[in-house]
């Protein structure tokens, strides 16, 4: 078992927990998902057309999809909603342009009857590019403070270099044991 998945094997056993990866394209989900080190990935695309990985490791699968773009398939993503353990947001934290547009998506996803309980560990990704908004400035501009009774935490990273995903994964770890 790889790396990352380690944090998690106080819950091997469980029930299936199910975790989505979630974010604009380009923010480091694909990325992320192969640091976890779970074997093979997996891409289908649904009738619909959209593509989602998705990577299973004993009881634990992790789905991976873009949000943004074409709203005409957004109907859609709630097959893949239910029974929704955590959600990881990965956020650009050098793109100040689309931050907005990736705030409206979060939003729009947590107001989602099926991912009411989730815990939310969002991830301010691509902090080794010049330039980008700290950790402090993503959390203001996705408005984090309006969360309300949502399990919740932000963290830095750069999925590239594999820094700070030990401490997410950790903590999300942590906070789905607590909930078993
Ligand atoms: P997505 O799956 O969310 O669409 P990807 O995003 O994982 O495909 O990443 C998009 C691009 O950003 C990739 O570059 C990837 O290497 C890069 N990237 C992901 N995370 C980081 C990071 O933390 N820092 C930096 N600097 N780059 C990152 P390419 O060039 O392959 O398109
Ligand atoms: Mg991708």
């Amino acid at each position: 078992m790889g790396g990352l998945l380690s944090y998690f094997k106080g819950l091997f056993g469980a029930r299936e927990m199910r975790i989505l990866i979630l974010g604009l394209d380009g923010a480091g989900k694909t990325t992320i998902l192969y640091r976890l080190q779970v074997g093979e990935v997996v891409t289908t695309i649904p009738t619909i057309g959209f593509n989602v990985e998705q990577v299973q490791y004993k009881n634990l699968k992790f789905q991976v999809w873009d949000l943004g773009g074409q709203t005409s398939i957004r109907p859609y993503w709630r097959c893949y909603y239910s029974n929704t353990d955590a959600i990881i947001y990965v956020v650009d934290s050098a793109d100040k342009e689309r931050i907005g547009i990736s705030k409206d998506e979060l939003f729009h996803m947590l107001r989602e009857e099926e991912l009411q309980d989730a815990i939310l560990v969002v991830l301010a990704n691509k902090q080794d590019m010049a330039g980008c908004m700290s950790v402090a400035e993503v959390h203001q501009a996705l408005g984090l403070d309006a969360l309300k009774n949502r399990t919740f935490q932000i963290f830095k990273t750069s999925a590239t270099k594999g820094e700070g995903l030990d401490q997410a994964m950790d903590w999300l770890s942590n906070a789905l044991q607590s909930r078993k």
